[in-house]
């Protein structure tokens, strides 16, 4: 850890690294690291591939810092809660620091702090500000605290404890602004995403014994509805907690007519192993695939469930 500081000390031009399509976590600990330099006196500078990052992260801190341009004159670029070198959607001539919390993060930098237990990269960065004594400011603790609700779901996540909350209250010690972020985070959606959601919740079906909740969506309802295909997610997640749904499928149009399928699973069904069927992969919980033909959302809806129906 010495080596990062002295790295770090040592370099004149810094960049933060968000990684490409960037979730709130990777522009937390971006913001974080930012906050940090800048009290360092360092010339810094904010990549982001990325160039609509969501509005709803613009409470973030120095969230209008962000660039898609990466500067030339960078010597250090910090790269945060990326799990591959393909997510800096980059390629650098300048040294890296690799600052992470995915397990399958394989150590793709000269200098890597990689934590796989914490929940989020920002408590990463939390354990790395408190072992060098390094004092957490208003702004740096509110971006910490962002990271950690966003990436525990709301603290529901598993691996959340009596520590996650002990962090949590320090944040807010040194000034956290965590109601403006339980705001932003959890709550505030655009009006497209909402009338997707109700769409969405009007035709899902339960299936096998309503094990299994599912949503078509075709490219007609996404027009309709001036919804991206992030905004599906909101439905798709609620139907989790239905307490007998064990897996929930989305099966969606492209505008090209190609399909893009997401599944969510609880414990029993491993969803990287169905969405590996049709080419894609993913966590044991959430997993996507794509599929490039012209197919009815029917078919693939079908497939699906007969792959869901072999595990559950
Ligand atoms: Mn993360």
């Amino acid at each position: 850890m010495s080596k990062i500081l002295n790295e770090i000390d040592s370099a004149n031009h810094i960049v933060v690294i968000s990684h490409v399509n960037p979730d709130a976590d990777s522009i937390s600990s971006a913001s974080a690291m930012y906050t940090y330099l800048l009290q360092k006196h360092k010339k810094v500078s904010w990549y982001c591939q990325t160039k609509n990052i969501p509005k709803k992260l613009s409470f973030i801190p120095w969230f209008e810092k962000i660039r898609d341009s990466f500067p030339a004159s960078a010597d250090l670029a910090i790269s945060l809660d990326c799990a591959h070198i393909k997510r800096l959607g980059v390629e650098l001539e300048c040294d890296l620091i690799n600052i992470d919390h995915h397990e399958s993060n394989d150590n793709f930098a000269k200098f890597n702090f990689v934590e796989p237990k914490a929940i989020s990269t920002t408590e990463v960065l939390y354990n790395f500000f408190k072992e060098n004594s390094i004092k957490i400011n208003k702004k740096m603790a509110t971006a910490m605290y962002a990271g950690i609700l966003d990436d525990s779901n709301a603290f529901m996540d598993e691996k959340v404890d009596g520590t996650t909350f002990a962090t949590v209250r320090e944040l807010i010690e040194c000034g956290a602004e965590y109601k403006l972020c339980n705001k932003f985070i959890m709550k505030t959606v655009s009006l497209a995403a909402l009338r997707l959601k109700a769409v969405m919740l009007k035709s899902m079906t339960l299936e096998l014994d309503a094990r299994v909740a599912v949503f078509c969506v075709s490219d007609e309802e996404m027009r309709a509805t001036g919804a991206d295909g992030q905004d599906c997610e909101l439905a798709l997640e609620e139907s989790m907690y239905l307490p007998q749904v064990e897996v929930a499928i989305l099966v969606r149009q492209n505008s090209d007519f190609t399909i893009k399928g997401s599944i969510r699973s609880n414990a029993k069904v491993d969803a990287s192993k169905i969405a590996s069927n049709f080419g894609g992969g993913g966590h044991a919980g959430r997993a996507g695939f794509d599929i490039n033909d012209e197919v009815s959302l029917e078919n693939i809806k079908e497939k699906v469930l007969n792959l869901i129906k072999k595990e559950i």
